[in-house]
This record gives structure tokens, C-alpha cells and sequence, in this order.
């Protein structure tokens, strides 16, 4: 790897720690240009959003600076969509369905998980936040998705998740929907314990779920 492709990684990296939007904004761009690969770009932006949450957790970062690295994420988001849309290969058209649970409105991973699958050419329906079990029903039964995919970040509200799936259960809907569930405190073991049908460490390996499952 070229020295100068590094030096743009290390800023981008340090540039978001430190929250400097411009500069974040600036490099990501940068690293555009030099062709560095949007999945790796992205890698760099996870990283420093741990590294932020690590000072948050220390007390050295503060609610202020956790919601800064959440708008500077939709921005950089921004940035990122064209470069994704053009490596996007139509396959079977499908629909999915994706919210956050109730009492979460974490959005960043739900974002990029919609971002990185749409460019499969689906249509995807974004319930947003904070979303209640009956909302992501009621969206089954008049969207018909062949998906629905769930986002958590909060260990107290996780099992949501579960709760969404009974109901789809309930409704008589669970077997016309695969379900793929992913976010931070969730595990491979968590989304079997629950009745999920998959589990996205990222939206990268969301992606590829989700692309198998449409070619079937
Ligand atoms: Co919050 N927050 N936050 N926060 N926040 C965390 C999650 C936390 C770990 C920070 C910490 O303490 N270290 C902690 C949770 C602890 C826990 O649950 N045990 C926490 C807390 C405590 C809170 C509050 C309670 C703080 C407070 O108010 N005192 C509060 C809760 C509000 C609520 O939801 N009710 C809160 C609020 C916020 C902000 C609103 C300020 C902001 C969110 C802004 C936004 O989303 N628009 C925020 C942020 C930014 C974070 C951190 C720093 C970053 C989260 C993030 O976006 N990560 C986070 C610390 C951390 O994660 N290290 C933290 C990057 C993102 C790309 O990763 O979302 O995991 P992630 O998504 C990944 C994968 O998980 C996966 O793909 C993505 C990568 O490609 N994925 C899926 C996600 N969803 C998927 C779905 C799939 C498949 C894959 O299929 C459907």
C-alpha cells in the first residue's frame, strides 16, 4: 500500500475521533479519489465511532460529542452513496423491510445496512426508530417484503427483537418473511435463540444474506 493512501486513512481516522467534520468530510472524499474501497473506508469510520464510544464510556466524551458523530456519519454517508449505487448489480427485485426497535433510535448501522443492500437494486422500506412490534406487523401486511431486517444497539431494549418476531408469529406472517437481525450487543447465537433467520455482523455480511436470499 502506498504511503500517501495511510496518510489519508490515519486522518480519516483521527479527524473523526476528534470530530473535526470538514476535515472528516474532506478525506473521505480523498480517499474516494485514490480508489480506496468503500467497504474499507467504512471499516476506518466503525473504528473511530468505537474509539468514540470508548471515550464516552470513560467520561471523557459527552452526549454532545456522541451526537456529532452521528451527524457527521449522515454526511459522510452522503458522500459514499454514489460510489456504492454504481457498484450496484440489479438481481431479482425484492422488497425489505428495516426499522430500530422500540426505545432505540440508534440509526447509523440501520442506515448503512440500507445503504449498502439497497445498491442490490431492492426496494427497501425504512421504518426508521424507535419502532414499536405492531408498526413493523402492520408493514408486513401492507408492504408484503420478502425481508425484514431488524437493528439494535441497546443491551435494555434487544430483546425487542424477539418481541417483533412473535407478533409477526401471531399475525400468521413469520413464514413469509426471512427476518436478519444485527447491531451491536447482538450475536449469531442471540438471532437463533430469538427465531431470526439470519444474524448481519455488518451491512456488508447483511448485504450478501440478503443478496442470497433474493436469488433464491
Ligand atoms: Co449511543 N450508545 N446512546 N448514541 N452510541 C452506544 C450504542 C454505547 C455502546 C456507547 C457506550 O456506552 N460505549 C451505549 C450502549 C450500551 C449498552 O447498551 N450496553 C450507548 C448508550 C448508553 C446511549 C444512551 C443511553 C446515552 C444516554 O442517553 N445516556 C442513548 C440511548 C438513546 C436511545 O436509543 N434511546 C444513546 C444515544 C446516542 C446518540 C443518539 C447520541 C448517538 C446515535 C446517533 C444515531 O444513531 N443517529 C449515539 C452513538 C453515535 C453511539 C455510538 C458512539 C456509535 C453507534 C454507531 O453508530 N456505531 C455507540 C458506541 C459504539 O457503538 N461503540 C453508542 C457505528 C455503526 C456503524 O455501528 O450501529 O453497530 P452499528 O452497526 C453496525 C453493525 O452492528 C451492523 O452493521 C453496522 C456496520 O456495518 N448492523 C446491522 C447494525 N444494524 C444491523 C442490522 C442488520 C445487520 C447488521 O440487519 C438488519
Amino acid at each position: 500500500m502506498k504511503l500517501a493512501e495511510r496518510d489519508i486513512e490515519k486522518e480519516l481516522f483521527e479527524s473523526f475521533v476528534e470530530l473535526k467534520e470538514d476535515a472528516v468530510l474532506e478525506y473521505c472524499k480523498k480517499a474516494l479519489e485514490m480508489n480506496i474501497e468503500v467497504e474499507r473506508i467504512l471499516n476506518i469510520l466503525t473504528r473511530a465511532l468505537e474509539e468514540i464510544g470508548r471515550r464516552y464510556e470513560e467520561g471523557e466524551y459527552f452526549l454532545a460529542e456522541l451526537i456529532a458523530s452521528g451527524e457527521i456519519m449522515k454526511k459522510v454517508t452522503e458522500i459514499l452513496r454514489p460510489k456504492l449505487a454504481e457498484d450496484s448489480r440489479s438481481l431479482k427485485k425484492a422488497r425489505m423491510v428495516i426499522g430500530t426497535v422500540e426505545g432505540d433510535i440508534h440509526d447509523i448501522g440501520k442506515n448503512l445496512v440500507i445503504t449498502i443492500v439497497s445498491s442490490l437494486g431492492i426496494e427497501i422500506v425504512d421504518l426508521g426508530v424507535d419502532v414499536p412490534a405492531k408498526k413493523f406487523v402492520e408493514a408486513v401486511s401492507k408492504f408484503k417484503p420478502k425481508i425484514v431486517g431488524i437493528s439494535a444497539l441497546l443491551t435494555t431494549t434487544m430483546h425487542q427483537m424477539k418481541k417483533i418476531i412473535e407478533e409477526l408469529e401471531k399475525a400468521g406472517l413469520r413464514d413469509k418473511v426471512k427476518i436478519i437481525v444485527g447491531g451491536r450487543p447482538v450475536t449469531q447465537e442471540f438471532a437463533k435463540e430469538i427465531g431470526a433467520d439470519a444474524y448481519g455482523e455488518d451491512a456488508f455480511a447483511a448485504r450478501k444474506i440478503v443478496s442470497k436470499w433474493i436469488s433464491e
